[in-house]
């Protein structure tokens, strides 16, 4: 991972020109942890509470939230008031990850390290708990972010389902499914990645600068710039499922494999893949340069680099 990146100013450690990306993130993960913590109750029955917690507190990058946050910071918005959609954020990724695990799906017993939650839970309350993981989200959002005027609340209700549905992660994943052991051009698998990875990761910066007011043409930006981290993103994780253990992982490594998926680097090669992935991540920060005064797209800048130089 890459720890720090130069900017023209550091308001995280006072130290000119550097930006400490490793205190950041784990700053930032640690107010996200405390957030998702205190974002369950009283659901009942109790077991279904568990089986949400269960795969909501599990770890996990939170790349997500994280991403919502610094968005919000770069539009110059109280980070605090995007915190409950940050949480709606993991939920709905969270809920993805219960259900594509299950055997209807990818069929996967590990997950963020643990047993997945079918395996814990049953197929039952596993899928009755994505389902209230994502309901709540969408509750985080219109209920519980108090501060944020109803008319933005609405903008990011909007965005989030564009992301979810059909025209999201859901499309995303029908189109994965019917392609499984067929020969998949590059094109169908851009349209897979963009839709099962990348809607939900335009959503994060998008919602994070929805609530701070941004103008039409810093939304434009984060768009240009969610695309490339959003493919970028899916050619790492194409990369590790062939070069990464299933211990560092934290899910079944070598599964793209064994599915019979079309992946980039099956198409492209290991080597081409990830140039491929470093020139996106280029495209992507290029966007923010505009809107990047003092120092404050750091953030964002510094989470594309991680993007390409994670090993997880
Ligand atoms: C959202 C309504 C709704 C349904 C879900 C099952 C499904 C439909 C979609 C599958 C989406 C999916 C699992 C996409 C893969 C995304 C991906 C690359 C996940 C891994 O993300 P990381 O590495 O994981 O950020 P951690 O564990 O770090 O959070």
């Amino acid at each position: 991972m890459s720890a720090a990146v130069t900017t023209t100013d550091s308001t995280s450690t006072g130290e000119p020109g550097h930006f400490d990306f490793a205190s950041y993130l784990e700053r930032s993960r640690k107010l996200v942890e405390q957030a998702l913590d205190g974002s369950l109750g009283p659901e009942r029955p109790e077991s279904l509470r568990e089986a949400m917690r269960y795969s909501l507190l599990a770890g996990g990058k939170r790349l997500r939230p994280i991403l919502c946050l610094a968005a919000c910071e770069l539009t110059g918005g109280d980070t605090a008031l995007a915190m409950p959609t940050a949480v709606a954020l993991e939920m709905i990724h969270t809920m993805s990850l219960i259900h594509d695990d299950l055997p209807a799906m990818d069929n996967d017993d590990l997950r963020r390290g643990r047993p997945t939650n079918h395996k814990v839970y049953g197929e039952a309350n596993a899928i009755l708990a994505g389902d209230a993981l994502l309901t709540r989200a969408f509750e985080m959002v219109a209920l519980r972010s108090p501060g944020v005027p109803a008319e933005q609340l609405l903008k990011v209700v909007g965005e989030l389902s564009l992301a979810s549905g059909a025209p999201g992660l859901v499309g995303g994943q029908v189109v994965d499914l019917e392609c499984e052991g067929k020969d998949v051009d590059l094109e169908t698998l851009e349209y897979i990645h963009l839709h099962k990875t990348g809607a939900l990761l335009r959503s994060c910066v998008l919602t994070g600068a929805l609530i701070a007011g941004a103008s039409d043409e810093l939304l434009a930006a984060l768009t240009t710039y969610a695309r490339g981290i959003g493919l970028a993103f899916q050619i790492i994780d194409d990369i590790l499922d062939v070069t990464a253990s299933s211990e560092v992982l934290g899910k079944t490594a070598g599964k793209d494999l064994t599915a019979d998926k079309t992946t980039y680097p099956k198409l492209l090669g290991l080597e081409e893949s990830r140039q491929r992935a470093d020139a996106l991540v280029a495209e992507a920060k290029q966007a923010l340069e505009p809107f990047n005064r003092n120092g404050s797209a750091a953030p964002l800048l510094a989470l594309a680099d991680y993007i390409t130089s994670r090993d997880r």
